[in-house]
């Protein structure tokens, strides 16, 4: 008897992993923690903290995510005329510009959005159907978020292809740039290469590497993810462009990250991975990575060097993520 005692605990021993992390998709209900520094209800130069009408907007479609569970379809949001009119200018900015600055991938995904009419010029896509497209492409879903979730919650998701996503609309007072994650960030900056079969991989191998993380390799991952999914370039044949979704929601930081006014780095994971950042105002240094493939392999290089005890595979069948303990 005692010996199966002894034996339950030794099981018990290697599979509770601390801290802890998400196993099912199912588990990501769990991964919803806010980060509070850009709530227009308290940061007094939110272009929304002195507006009470778009205060009680956001808390309502916050209050949508709150209650969001897997397995849920997104709930629809009847879009405001004053929100679909931000979401026109966003976008009327972009047409013009991403066929000369965004990546290739880029440009093929967000061709084929607008011929399957899911971005058109005068609504705010609805996140459930941007969702079934993803399905359809890369295997990629998303679900709704209240707001800027904390780095260990966020890029947990990413690791079962669920992409966090907030839903409420940035105020119309400054359509061309905010410090915020919205919705118009999320639909123009991400769903396109979320779509991208090679990208798609490449975020959830950074969501993959950080489950089980220590809180210090968690910052290295966000700080990756920064200079890449956030603030990323590429080179294509002797030109650079952005693949960095803050840059294409933002078409005045687009125009600084390739203009001679900043810092262009070659992306290399251990440099990257500690550089400092800010997220107030526009990037003063961006990386600059040769292809998405070749990010990936330098990524995969460096995740080797961490210092996780176990390794993590996902299980598409299930959605859930097997832990192997590599001693
Ligand atoms: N600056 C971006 C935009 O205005 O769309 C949002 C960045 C969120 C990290
Ligand atoms: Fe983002």
């Amino acid at each position: 008897l005692g010996g199966i005692t002894l034996l339950a605990d030794n099981t018990k021993a290697v599979t509770v992993k601390d801290p802890w992390f998400p196993r099912h998709a199912s588990d990501l209900d769990n991964c919803n923690h806010l980060m509070t520094k850009y709530e227009p209800d308290l940061d007094m130069s939110h272009p929304g903290f002195a507006d009470k009408e778009y205060r009680a907007r956001r808390k309502l479609i916050a209050e949508i995510a709150f209650a969001y569970k897997y397995g849920d379809p997104i709930p629809h949001i009847p879009y405001t005329e004053t929100e679909n009119e931000t979401w026109k200018r966003v976008f009327n900015t972009l047409v013009d510009l991403v066929p000369k600055h965004a990546c290739k991938e880029y440009q093929r995904v967000f061709n084929k959005l607008i011929e399957e009419k899911i971005f058109e010029p005068h609504c705010v896509p609805q996140l459930e159907q941007v969702s079934l497209f993803l399905k359809k492409n890369t295997g990629f879903t998303l679900r709704p978020a209240a707001g800027l979730l904390t780095a260990r919650d966020f890029l947990s998701s990413l690791a079962f292809r669920i992409f966090q996503s907030t839903q409420y609309i940035r105020h119309i007072n400054s359509p061309y740039h905010t410090p915020e994650p919205d919705a118009i960030h999320e639909l123009l900056g991400h769903m396109p290469l979320l779509a991208d079969p090679s990208f798609a991989q490449f975020s959830q191998e950074i969501g993959l590497a950080s489950l089980g993380a220590s809180d210090e390799e968690i910052e290295k991952l966000s700080t990756i993810y920064w200079f890449t999914v956030e603030f990323g370039l590429c080179k294509e044949g002797t030109e650079t462009r952005a693949y960095g979704a803050g840059l294409l929601s933002a078409y005045g930081e687009l125009l600084h990250a390739l203009s001679d006014k900043c810092e262009h780095r070659p992306f290399e994971p251990s440099v990257t991975a500690v550089q400092p950042y800010q997220d107030q105002d526009y990037q003063p240094i961006y990386y600059v990575a040769n292809s998405f493939e070749d990010a990936k392999e330098k990524f995969r290089r460096w995740v080797a060097t961490m210092s996780r005890p176990f390794e993590v595979r996902f299980n598409p069948h299930t959605q859930s993520v097997e832990v192997l303990d590599s001693l």
